[in-house]
Parts: C-alpha cells; sequence; structure tokens
C-alpha cells in the first residue's frame, strides 16, 4: 500500500475527529447537555479556530476518493472543484475566527457560535461527503 494515501486518510480523519471533539464540546453546552465552564468553551473555541487555519491540503490528496480507497467519505466531487472546496474551508476559517473568545462571558454566549460554525460544516458536507 501507498504510505502517502494511508496518512493523508488517517490525519484526515484525526482532523476531522478533533473538530467533532471540539463541535461537540460547544454543541452540548448550547444546548445545556454539558455544563458550561468558560475555560472548557474557551479551549474548544481556540481549538477550532487552530483547526481552521490549518492548510488541509495534504490531507486531500489525489487518491483518496470514496471509491478510490475503501475508508473515504470524501466524494469525487471535491477534485472536480477545487477552487469552491478551498473556499468552503476558507469559510470555516472565517467562521472559527475569535472563537474562543466569543464563547467566553456565559452559556448564552455558545449557541451563536455553535450556529455559525455548524453551518460551515453542513453545507461543507453536503456537497463534498458521502451521505450516510
Ligand atoms: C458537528 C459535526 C458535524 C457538524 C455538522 C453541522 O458537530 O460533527 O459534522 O457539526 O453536524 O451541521
Amino acid at each position: 500500500a501507498d504510505d502517502r494515501i494511508e496518512d493523508a486518510l488517517e490525519a484526515r480523519h484525526g482532523y476531522m475527529t478533533m473538530l467533532a471533539i471540539n463541535m461537540g464540546t460547544l454543541a452540548g453546552m448550547a444546548k445545556g447537555e454539558i455544563e458550561y465552564d468558560e475555560a472548557a468553551a474557551s479551549t474548544a473555541g481556540a481549538n477550532i479556530e487552530a483547526l481552521g487555519n490549518y492548510a488541509v491540503s495534504d490531507l486531500f490528496i489525489e487518491g483518496t476518493a470514496n471509491g478510490e480507497v475503501d475508508d473515504s467519505d470524501a466524494l469525487p466531487a471535491i477534485w472536480e472543484n477545487p477552487d469552491d472546496f478551498v473556499q468552503k474551508f476558507a469559510d470555516l476559517g472565517e467562521a472559527a475566527a475569535g472563537a474562543g473568545e466569543a464563547v467566553k462571558g456565559g452559556q448564552a454566549n455558545v449557541g451563536p457560535v455553535v450556529q455559525k460554525l455548524g453551518g460551515t460544516c453542513k453545507v461543507c458536507h453536503d456537497d463534498y461527503r458521502k451521505k450516510d
């Protein structure tokens, strides 16, 4: 097997899992399922900011689409629409800017941040991630 392909898949899945863990913390606090904790919220927001600034091109190398490897949900449309795909990641970065600060000050401040971030997750997944 090709290590570059395996490494890109492993790193990509880890990257998405890190986003999901930190989004889960914020979404849980927004819903009241996790007790609001300012420091924990801010850490999660800052982690999402960092991940939103991560240059993901090495995670989406050619040959890692769904259908080309066993364990990929990345649709070939990614590689057919590279400018749009890059823009949608840039939108995540923009939505994440300041998230570590924006979730401070109280539980009521978390929901709007989750909405804004989650919207960028969703629009990209709608076009570029395989549906279950
Ligand atoms: C998450 C997560 C996603 C997005 C998406 C937002 O927490 O794991 O994929 O938010 O559900 O619509």
